[in-house]
């Protein structure tokens, strides 16, 4: 069901512990952690703990939590010290631009010079 945990999903995984990761924040409904293949200093990953297959399918469903999702990738920014320098958040949606793991996630990029467009 919508929402409710994937027995064969990575990320409920690491929400549920069952897979360890560098996690750098949490609230009620996210997690944040270091990404595994790092693309630039700060590379961190935040989910909801909620299972949706993507960011759109999340923000339909549960507008508070994607927003949510959005004020924890700027804390993690600014945790980061890197809010002042710039950042990107990318929301890879779908195969064919690059999501590779069917839970929702929001990439936060930063520490680095950033091209335009991506890639
Ligand atoms: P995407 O390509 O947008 O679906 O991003 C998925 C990201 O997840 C990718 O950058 C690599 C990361 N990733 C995959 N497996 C793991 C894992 O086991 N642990 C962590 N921390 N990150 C992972």
């Amino acid at each position: 069901m919508a929402g409710e945990p994937q027995t064969d999903c990575l990320f409920c995984k690491i929400v549920s512990g069952d897979i360890p990761a560098t996690i750098v924040r949490e609230s009620d409904t996210t997690v944040a952690f270091r990404d595994i293949n790092p693309q630039a200093p700060t590379h961190v990953l935040v989910i909801p703990k909620v299972h949706y297959p993507d960011a759109a399918t999340l923000a339909a469903a549960e507008p508070q939590i994607a927003a949510d999702v959005l004020r924890e990738a700027g804390a993690v920014a600014a945790d980061e010290k890197v809010d002042g320098s710039g950042y990107r958040i990318i929301l890879n949606t779908g195969s064919g631009a690059g999501q590779t793991v069917f839970h929702a996630h929001a990439h936060v990029l930063g520490g680095r010079g950033l091209q335009w467009p991506p890639g």
